[in-house]
């Protein structure tokens, strides 16, 4: 417990050592097990910025708040405590918001403090410096959002910010601490006495016995299961249950994309290869952390099993999730089991024993038929050697890499590198690759990679469309000022999507895809420091991808692709308005 002493209470003098809103924050947060902040300083949070560091927090400091704020909701993710992310007022605050509402959409915990100008000004909108009603525009952005006007109150709000952010379905969490707060002082051991340490900041759900019974009864019956891992499972920290559940039914599974390594991708029941067949042909579907969103088709459609439905009677759901009003958002749930989902594929696995029946020989078959024509193919696609280099050549290099060194994180961003990335290399360990997540959120990249580095101290791989990489780019010198072990691949083929697109007016701008031809992005990391590649051939990106990762120093790999290679939209161009039916 740290106590500023004012100069009006002197304890020489008998008075006794008082505390302040400043360091009250910091206590509540280090009582919380909070190490690290990621933030940016500014009015009139810098004295809090330099007061934590002096009191032993991790500041992280960055150049734009978005980044710290994408930085705070990774953190979350990958340690299942809430990423504090801290902002100055207005503008800082609204730059950190996208990070915030794109950590609710995820089921990210994370915290978003920032500092806000005086309340009796702002509500008379008196025209205060930076001016805002903070509160208010967080609230429909954020699982929950408070104010503290108090100092003896400042306990309370972090215990219930991280309460909201950590349990039942995880999310971001909005507090709203008044410049006058910081500098409010109350007697230091009434101040330490209304802190709190949050007990069981996410108590675990158990499922309804019954609620397991009829997923096992719909399971048992199954001619054709398939089993859906979300991010949700990886969140969860389940992993040697998710891994029994698989291996003790025999039933394929199909990874979502942060659900990758959950169980290894070379893993024989992984269905990944055999996507596009596994879902419309599955009969019983048991979905774990994973939503029935687009990235889903939703649970209907061609790409689900509508075409059978006459036959036999359509696809059924079982759901595990945390959430209870997830349940028939898009289809039916023919069993729900709501539960932490530890605690429900462990009720699950009780029931299912050692002596459950393998799924049909046919079923195994048939996806393993497709699943291995599917590698087949792709080996033979990878194996080409093409000049210019394309994303194929390139993540060749990058697959071999990510194998060998599979403790590394992965972050990916992009349309085509993201989709590219996704399905070409594979993932050996559970929470290894983090991306664009439920939204396809653009600029996750440097913020996601930061915090990759320091939570888990491992190296980190950032494959990042050239687009995409724009969004966060100046956070190389972040990555230089904390000497991160980040390597940055930017797949650079001159433009959103690709470089060729032509100003359709015929007029002297360039087309609004197209980027400058041949920018030499490895420049903008030595200018801090850190080591530039230029590759334009596979052997360029292997050595380059390997020297960033035997050194741990600071790299960008520029990796020249051919500028007419990638694909409007990547995989998800039927989103496209001109490629959908209107009604
Ligand atoms: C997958 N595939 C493989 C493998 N893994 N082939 C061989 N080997 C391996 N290991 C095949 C898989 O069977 C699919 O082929 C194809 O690769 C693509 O697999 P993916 O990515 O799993 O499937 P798909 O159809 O692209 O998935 C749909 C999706 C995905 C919506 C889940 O596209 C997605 O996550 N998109 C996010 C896009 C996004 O957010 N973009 C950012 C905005 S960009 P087939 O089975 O033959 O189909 C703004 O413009
Ligand atoms: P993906 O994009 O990988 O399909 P989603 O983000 O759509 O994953 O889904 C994650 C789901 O996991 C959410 O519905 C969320 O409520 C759920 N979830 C998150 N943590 C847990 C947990 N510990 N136990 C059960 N469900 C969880």
């Amino acid at each position: 417990m740290s106590a500023v002493l004012s100069p009006a209470t002197d304890p020489a003098a008998g008075a006794a050592p008082m505390t302040d809103g400043f360091h009250l924050v910091i206590d509540a947060l280090k009582l919380n097990d909070i190490t690290t902040i990621y933030g940016l300083p500014g009015i009139p949070i810098t004295d809090l910025t330099r007061m934590a560091q002096a009191e032993g927090l991790r500041m992280i400091s960055f150049r734009h708040e978005q980044n710290a704020g994408h930085a705070a909701a990774i953190a979350g993710f990958l340690n299942a405590r809430p990423g504090v992310c801290l902002t100055v007022s207005a503008p800082g605050f609204l730059n950190a918001l996208t990070a915030l509402a794109n950590a609710t959409t995820n089921c990210f915990p994370m915290i978003l403090i920032s500092g806000s100008s005086e309340r009796e000004v702002v509500d008379l909108q008196q025209g205060d410096y930076e001016e805002m009603d903070q509160l208010a525009i967080a609230k429909p952005l954020a699982k929950a959002a408070y104010r503290v006007l108090h100092a003896e109150d400042i306990g309370i709000g972090i215990a219930r910010a991280i309460r909201a952010a950590v349990s039942g379905r995880p999310g971001g969490v909005y507090l709203d601490l008044p410049a006058k707060l910081f500098a409010q002082t109350m007697d230091a051991a009434a101040g330490a006495a209304s802190l709190i340490k949050v007990v069981d900041p996410a108590p675990r759900q158990i499922p309804a016995p019954e609620a397991v019974q009829r997923a096992l009864e719909l399971l048992r019956g199954a001619k054709k299961p398939l089993i859906v891992l979300g991010k949700g499972a990886a969140y969860a920290r389940a992993d040697d249950e998710v891994r029994a559940l698989v291996e003790r039914t025999g039933i394929p599974y199909l990874p979502m994309s942060m659900a990758k390594g959950l169980l290894p991708d070379t893993h024989e029941l992984s269905a990944a290869a055999a996507r596009s067949y596994a879902l419309p042909e599955a009969d019983v579907v048991l979905l774990v952390g994973a939503r029935l969103n687009w990235l889903l088709s939703h649970g209907k459609g061609k790409t689900w099993g509508g075409k059978h439905a006459k036959a036999w009677g359509g696809q059924k759901f079982i759901q595990i999730d945390i959430s209870p009003t997830e349940m028939d958002s898009n289809v039916r749930i023919d069993a729900p089991v709501v539960g932490d989902i530890g605690s429900c594929v462990t009720a699950l696995l009780a029931g299912i024993g050692s002596g459950w029946p393998r799924p049909p020989a046919a079923w195994l078959d048939a996806l393993s038929e497709r699943k291995n024509k599917n590698i087949a193919k792709l080996s033979e696609t990878l194996a080409k050697d093409a000049r210019p280099m394309n994303f194929h050549g390139a993540l060749n290099v990058v697959r071999d890499i990510v194998k060998a060194n599979p403790d590394a994180m992965l972050v990916n961003e992009g349309a085509n590198a993201l989709d590219f990335t996704r399905s070409i290399v594979d993932m050996y360990k559970p929470r290894k690759r983090v991306d664009v997540g439920t939204w396809g959120v653009m600029g996750i990249g440097m913020g996601f990679a930061v915090a990759a580095a320091i939570e888990t101290g491992q190296p980190v791989i950032a494959i990042e469309g050239d687009s995409a990489f724009g969004f966060s780019g100046m956070e190389v010198e972040t990555i230089c000022r904390y000497q991160l072990p980040v390597c940055v691949v930017i797949f650079n083929n001159n433009g959103v999507y690709r470089g060729t697109d032509k100003n359709l007016g015929g007029g002297a701008d360039m087309a609004p895809t197209a980027f400058v031809k041949d920018a030499r992005y490895e420049r903008l990391m030595e200018a801090f420091g850190g080591v530039g590649v230029y590759a334009a051939t596979p052997d360029e990106l292997r050595r380059g991808m390997e020297e960033a990762l035997r050194s741990r120093r600071p790299t960008l790999v520029n990796a020249i692709i051919d500028e007419t290679a990638g694909t409007e939209s990547g995989r998800i161009t039927s989103l496209n308005p001109t490629r959908q039916k209107t009604t």
